[in-house]
């Protein structure tokens, strides 16, 4: 029995080990035809982005008196959202990015990580600013002023005159989107209107790490045989 525990739990090694790469895109919005949108939009304050100021920022993130680069990273998405015709539009928990806004966002993570998942939140009192437009990029430990293509997201969701908001997560089968990362770099591309209203950019660490399971899984597999030695010795 325990043979054939080691052998799956081999296979699920190589399994794990072979599987390809291919990167997942999941997007989501909110909206429910009033003027008072209650979202269920949970955002992280223990990300690896939290707190962070970005390093450049170049454009205009506060377009109609939002809330800068700032709100990004502050574990904030403000719940309900309102149009301003029925109450006061929450501008300050919105950043505005686009060709006509903030066109580009640098953070620096000081240590580097496994990357495992990124969510960006967005959103607008209607659904003229709530398109998401942007490309990633990552920097590596060994270069981290140099980034490199991770994917570009383009999400507009249908057209509404109420409060509409957004969530697009993006990840990888593997578990792994992007090794050893020093930076990330947001660049904002063409949308509606110029510019969107963004609320927040979660990234997360890849947990567990791929490489810590399969060397998990083989010192759990040399106990086990340590233990069944142990045990075979014939008693004194
Ligand atoms: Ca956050
Ligand atoms: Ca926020």
């Amino acid at each position: 029995m325990n043979k054939t525990f080691s052998h799956i739990s081999l296979a699920l090694i190589l399994t794990a080990a072979a599987a390809p790469a291919a990167l997942v895109t999941v997007t989501d919005f909110q909206t429910n035809g009033t003027d008072t949108l209650a979202h269920p939009y949970a955002v992280s304050t223990t990300d690896l982005l939290n707190g962070l100021a970005p390093t450049a920022q170049p454009g205009n993130f506060v377009q109609e008196g939002a809330g800068g680069a700032g709100v990004l990273t502050d574990g904030l998405f403000a719940s309900p959202i309102t149009r301003d015709l029925g109450g006061a539009f929450q501008f300050s928990t919105f950043a505005t990015a686009g060709p006509g806004g903030g066109t580009s966002l640098t953070y620096l993570l000081g240590v580097a990580r496994n990357i495992g998942s990124i969510s960006v939140y967005g959103g607008w009192q209607d659904s003229g600013r709530d398109q998401q437009s942007y490309s990633i990029f990552y920097s590596t430990a060994a270069a981290p002023g140099t980034f490199l293509p991770l994917t570009t997201v383009n999400f507009n969701p249908g057209t509404t005159t109420h409060p509409q908001v957004t969530k697009v997560s993006i990840s990888d089968t593997t578990g792994i989107l992007a090794s050893d990362v020093a930076g990330l770099r947001f660049d904002f591309n063409a949308t509606e209107n110029g510019y969107s209203g963004y609320s927040e950019i979660d990234v997360f660490a890849a947990v567990p790490e791929p490489g810590s399971i399969g060397l998990l899984g083989l010192a759990v597999l040399g106990a086990a045989a340590g233990r069944r030695r142990q045990q075979d010795k014939p008693r004194a």
